[in-house]
């Protein structure tokens, strides 16, 4: 069993109904242990509506590959279109794993941890809710310490939460 955080975005639509229906379609595989708050944040990238995200920490009965394609499969059933053009730009439902537990994976389409986990407060701040005490493989540091020094590097990222489901 994977022990992994899976991270939520979305500022198109409804993004709080599509995390919804994204981790009940997650747990029809794995087991949801924990969700985060719903954080509201600031967009990282070209300009755009303000996101909501969150963080689920999950457990995964298959390998990183397969709970990948899960998390594609959801993204696509919210109406995503994934191009080019629409790579930082709004979307309904962003599924993005950040970390697997004690794992570092490196292949074509799936890095983990998630290359821009450190450093990203929309990211960190929830993770840390759910897996302060998780170690970034790569980094050394809890994911909590990581969270702390992401939102003092950056004061303006976060904007608020609220509880979630
Ligand atoms: N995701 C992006 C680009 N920018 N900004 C915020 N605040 N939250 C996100 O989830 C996000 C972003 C690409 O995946
Ligand atoms: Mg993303
Ligand atoms: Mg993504």
């Amino acid at each position: 069993m994977l022990h992994v955080l899976v991270g939520l975005g979305g500022n198109l639509g409804d993004p709080r109904a599509a995390f919804v229906s994204a981790l009940a379609g997650l747990a029809e595989h794995g087991e949801v242990v924990s969700t985060s708050r719903l954080w509201r944040t600031r967009p990282v990238g070209p300009a755009q509506p303000d996101y909501l995200n969150a963080v689920a920490r999950i457990g995964w009965p298959g390998d990183p590959r397969s709970l990948l394609a899960r998390c594609l499969e959801l993204e696509t059933a919210t109406g995503r279109v994934r191009d080019a053009a629409s790579r930082w730009g709004p979307r309904p439902l962003d599924l993005d794993l950040l970390l697997v537990r004690g794992l570092v994976w490196r292949s074509p389409d799936l890095v983990l941890p998630h290359p821009r986990l450190e450093g990203r407060a929309f990211a960190l701040a929830p993770a840390a809710e759910v897996a302060g005490d998780w170690v970034h493989p790569l980094v050394g540091r809890t994911l909590a310490d990581l969270a702390d020094a992401a939102r003092r590097a950056d004061p303006v990222a976060l904007l608020g939460c609220e509880p979630f489901p």
